[in-house]
């Protein structure tokens, strides 16, 4: 069975230079296109455009900061709403854990420094952690 029949195409070769009695081939790739003699190649985009890292912010439990401190953290620092802000304050005061927000790299490392700021301007020991998605 010829191999254009098995859907095969043969290697296919331009002429290059014909100096010196050496002849120059060029191979045609699959990927290209041949118009009128010219090469015309198919430009497929290889990458995919990067996303920037993302990274959590995690709030801490703790046994002394009071619920409506980590409410007006939640509210003002991560922009939830009232009904959400309780939502992730339970979620920490009972799992020891919760994700108060997702964000690039320098967004989510001043956010921590805002929660420890006000923390520790407010006398309490809460305490926000970054991880990578
Ligand atoms: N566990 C705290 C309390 O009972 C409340 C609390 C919730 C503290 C979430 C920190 O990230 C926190 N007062």
């Amino acid at each position: 069975m010829r191999a254009v029949s098995r859907g095969l195409k043969p290697p296919r070769y331009i002429v290059v230079s014909t100096r010196a009695g050496c002849v120059t081939l060029l191979l045609v790739a699959d990927h290209q296109d041949r118009t009128d003699g010219a090469v015309k190649e198919r430009v497929t985009p290889k990458t995919k455009k990067q996303e920037p890292a993302l990274f959590k912010v995690v709030l801490l439990n703790d046994d002394y900061t009071t619920m409506d401190f980590v409410i007006h953290v939640l509210e003002d620092v991560f922009q939830k709403s009232p009904a959400e802000a309780f939502r992730i304050m339970m979620q920490v005061h009972v799992n020891g854990r919760g994700i108060a927000g997702v964000y690039p790299w320098e967004v989510a490392e001043t956010k921590v420094d805002t929660v420890s700021t006000m923390a520790r301007d407010a006398g309490f020991p809460l305490r926000a952690a970054l991880e990578e998605e």
